[in-house]
């Protein structure tokens, strides 16, 4: 059923929620993968080797192709192994709009109430005090300008969506029919998060028991096939010849920013985590941007992002 080898490398962390998500999709289309373990917070160097920028987790490399976001992840998945899909056939809009309100909405409603005061210091419970201060000041950081829910508000917000949800799992096992979908993993890993990561305000859930039940159906998915590397062999990996780029495919130039192909770009994130990944613009599809660039550390890479929750704009020299 699983391959024996793969070229999928996952850089994650344990504890992070985003990478959740793509450990199970990588379960639910039974692959194998190699884990890179990369930090939580800065500094990152051999991340950024890979990103030339990018911090967020988790992302996805092949070969010298990185894949930022785990919405674009999501499609690079489901290109490699249609079957089962994330994408059901006849849901597909309504799949990717509650992906989306999960990933974002519901995210930062369930982050407020599982960093709360409470939940914070069970998560750093046992840990010198300097690390609940690094792991604060990076994410304050990042979170830049950023309106954040206070933990009242968050928790008030998280309750309600936890009953909007858990009406869809009333009378079918996913949030959208018979079979899990990119909805159910978009919405799985913030619950995913209070339940595992901070127990200690996980009784929010206690009022919702068939979402408990829809999160054993999605934990039982499980992982996939996952080896360990390190961090200098998936470096390694992306500089090897045999690894340039994958070809790009002849999908249409599309240009909403009049920036022509072979300009020097950027592209960051629109919130939290903005630092930029600085390229030569080689492709602009429907869907996303494609950066080259080149690391003297990890050669020729090709850095893929998401159109939708990013910015790109020229470089002037
Ligand atoms: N929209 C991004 C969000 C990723 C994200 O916010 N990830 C969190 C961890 S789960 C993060 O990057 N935290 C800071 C870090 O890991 O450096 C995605 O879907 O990949």
């Amino acid at each position: 059923m699983f391959d024996s080898t793969s070229d999928l490398i996952l850089h994650h962390y344990a504890s992070s929620p985003f990478s959740e998500k793509v450990r199970l999709m990588l379960g639910h289309k039974h692959l194998a993968w190699q884990s890179v373990n990369i930090p939580r917070i800065l500094p990152k160097p051999d991340v950024l080797a890979l990103t030339g920028g990018y911090r967020r987790t988790p992302f996805l490399q092949v070969g010298a192709d990185i894949f930022c976001d785990t919405a674009l992840i999501c499609d690079v998945l489901e290109h490699r192994q249609p079957t089962p899909p994330l994408y059901p056939e006849h849901h597909k809009g309504v799949a990717r709009v509650l992906a989306q309100w999960a990933d974002s909405t519901l995210f930062w409603a369930a982050m407020g109430h599982n960093l709360s005061p409470k939940g914070a210091a069970a998560l750093f419970a046992g840990q010198p005090p300097e690390a609940a201060q690094a792991f604060a000041a990076d994410r304050g950081a990042m979170r830049g300008g950023m309106t954040s829910l206070r933990p009242g508000d968050a928790t008030a917000a998280y309750r309600s969506y936890l009953r909007r949800l858990a009406t869809m799992v009333e009378e079918q096992p996913f949030l959208l029919g018979a079979a899990p979908c990119v909805a159910d993993f978009a919405a799985y890993h913030p619950l995913w998060f209070t339940r595992v990561v901070t127990p200690a305000v996980a009784g929010v859930l206690d009022a919702t028991p068939q979402l408990i039940e829809w999160m054993d159906r999605m934990a039982a998915i499980g992982h996939g096939k996952m080896s360990k590397m390190s961090a200098s062999d998936a470096i390694a990996i992306a500089i090897a010849a045999a690894a340039e780029p994958a070809p790009l495919g002849d999908e249409v130039f599309q240009d909403d920013h009049h920036i022509p192909l072979g300009s020097r770009v950027t592209v960051a994130a629109e919130s939290f985590g903005q630092e930029p990944t600085e390229g030569i613009l080689r492709a602009a599809t429907r869907t996303r941007y494609t950066l080259e660039r080149e690391d003297a550390r990890a050669g020729r890479l090709h850095v893929h992002f998401p159109r939708i929750g990013y910015v790109l704009r020229e470089v002037r020299v």
